[in-house]
């Protein structure tokens, strides 16, 4: 394909629910959406950033002049054979939500002109995925229960909860009394200080499938000794950020386990690198979420159909984020509790443009 124009828009989006993570509070959702035109096909790409940098420094502005100024100008005229084979921005440090979303939005152009689902493209064998549901911070560690309660009628059969200090040990006896066999993980999303190592050795006694970056992202001593103090598996995501990253955490001993985010390590060619790895090492590995639209999240999925990746996802309902989504299907939890991929070319989703253009805040076309 030939990239004839990029369109980059800011999109404000209702969010349903609330969620708390120690990072803090998810707000209003103004998220960034990629369009990229080959010929007569569009394809579509999400940026994951975040209006705030408290769990990853790159926010909505920072990738919106990212992605205009120095992203997308360099793709204008791009032909592409195959996606896979080529490094978009080599030069590019970090920045790795921008670089995921024009990529993303780049491989689904490629997939749909090319009638491939995105899925099968990458090598993923099914259409059927595990799902997990990631639960935040509660005022009370009944509330928390309440709400395990009310998912596990929904179907979900895998959980993570948010901990931070002071809301740990408490919670997590309390779901273990109420829920004993329940699989669950905790996040603190770097949370945690050296000083309160012991708390982290303590969740040991609670059967817990992962403990998920406990300290700082750049923070590997830490994450060393507690990984090696515990039988629980220590799992990395904001410490994880590109393909090289993960293989040093692996090969030194950091963590037991990686949350991939294609978002977080810039974009699904990186993403693939870091999951040949696990793959070829047996080094467990599972899909991450970041409340992303169905876009986003149709992109998350074909992730979590590769071989290897057994764990459940870090993918619930997209129902549970949006008031109303950009576009369809709605990934809903079946009985067994599974997602079910759309068959269609690229991500399989319909975009809905007319609640796009609606929700558009700001839209930049280049070339202009
Ligand atoms: O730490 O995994 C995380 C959401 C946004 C940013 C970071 C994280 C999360 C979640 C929720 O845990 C995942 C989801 O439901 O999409
Ligand atoms: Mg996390």
């Amino acid at each position: 394909i030939r990239i004839d124009s990029v369109e980059i828009r800011l999109v404000r989006l209702q969010v349903r629910g609330s969620f708390r993570a120690s990072y803090g509070q998810r707000a209003t959702s103004n998220r960034i959406l990629v369009m990229v035109r080959a010929g007569d096909i569009e394809g579509w790409g999400e940026c994951v950033a975040m209006e705030h940098p408290y769990y990853w420094p790159e926010t909505v502005s920072s990738a919106w002049s990212t992605l205009v100024d120095i992203l997308a100008p360099d793709c204008i005229g791009k032909v592409i054979s195959d996606p896979k084979e080529e490094m978009l921005f080599p030069r590019v440090r970090g920045n790795q939500m921008a670089k995921h979303a024009l990529e993303s939005a780049i491989w689904d152009a490629w997939c749909r002109t090319n009638s491939t689902p995105l899925y099968s493209y990458i090598g993923g064998t099914t259409r059927e995925v595990r799902a997990g549901i990631s639960l935040g911070l509660y005022k009370t560690a009944g509330e928390l229960c309440d709400e395990i309660n009310k998912r596990l009628q929904e179907g979900y059969k895998w959980f993570k909860i948010k901990i931070e200090p002071g809301k740990d040990l408490d919670y997590v006896r309390r779901v273990r009394d109420e829920f004993p066999r329940l699989p669950l993980s905790v996040d603190a999303n770097g949370a945690y200080t050296r000083d309160q190592i012991d708390t982290l050795k303590h969740l040991e006694e609670f059967g817990l499938e992962m403990i998920e970056q406990p300290f700082a992202p750049t923070d590997l001593v830490n994450h060393r000794e507690l990984a090696e103090s515990l039988a629980t598996p220590v799992c990395l995501d904001e410490s994880v950020v590109d393909f090289e990253s993960a293989r040093s955490l692996i090969e030194l001993h950091i963590c037991d386990a990686i949350n991939l985010k294609p978002g977080r390590v810039g974009g699904l060619r990186e993403s693939l690198e870091i999951h040949r790895l696990c793959y070829s090492l047996g080094f467990p590995l599972w899909v991450g979420g970041m409340f992303e639209t169905n876009i986003g999240r149709a992109t998350s999925l074909a992730l979590c159909t590769l071989p290897g990746i057994t764990l459940p996802s870090d993918m619930s309902a997209s129902t549970n984020y949006f008031e109303r989504d950009v576009a369809y299907p709605n990934f809903e939890i079946s009985d067994t509790g599974k997602l079910l991929l759309p068959e269609g070319p690229g991500t399989g989703v319909e975009i809905d443009k007319d609640y796009i253009k609606e929700s558009t805040i700001k839209v930049q076309r280049l070339p202009d």
